[in-house]
């Protein structure tokens, strides 16, 4: 081996060995501690809707159940302008989920079956949404919708 070749041999030793002791390595870089921000949701029991932002609209939605004769959930909340999702589910007898104001409803429905209505809630109030099956609205198949 020639001198010449040695003395790069050498120098690239010093290269690789210099990069490991200074250069490379795992980076020890300190990570700034990032805060995790938790933001509180208010719990207000099961009536606490599901909020999905879609296409520039705040869906609220909400899973009622119906049986003879109540809806699962007496009371829901939301503000003007949202979108409300209402998943009704009918458990036993039959059953639907109207409310006027909105001019939203779902069919009659058998037990076991489902249905999905939406609307916007443009405008504040408070609203009775209800059975209209036989007299259900009158035995206490209501529930109210609160617009903010
Ligand atoms: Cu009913």
């Amino acid at each position: 081996m020639s001198k010449t070749a040695l003395t790069i041999l050498i120098i690239i030793v010093l290269i690789v060995v210099g990069y490991f002791i200074w250069g490379g390595g795992p980076a020890k870089t300190e990570e700034p501690n990032l805060e995790t921000v938790s933001q509180e949701m208010p719990v207000e029991g099961s009536n606490t809707p599901e909020m999905i932002v879609e296409a520039g609209k705040n869906i609220q939605e909400f899973d009622i159940s119906g049986a003879p004769f109540k809806f699962s959930i007496k009371e829901i909340r939301v503000k003007q302008g949202d979108t409300v999702r209402i998943n009704f589910t009918n458990n036993e007898g039959l059953h639907d989920w109207v409310i006027d104001e909105f001019a939203a409803k779902t069919k009659q429905l058998k037990a076991g079956e489902s249905e999905t209505v939406e609307f916007v809630a443009d405008k504040k109030g408070e609203f009775e949404y209800y059975c209209s099956v036989g007299t259900h609205r009158a035995q206490g198949m209501v529930g109210n919708l609160i617009v903010e």
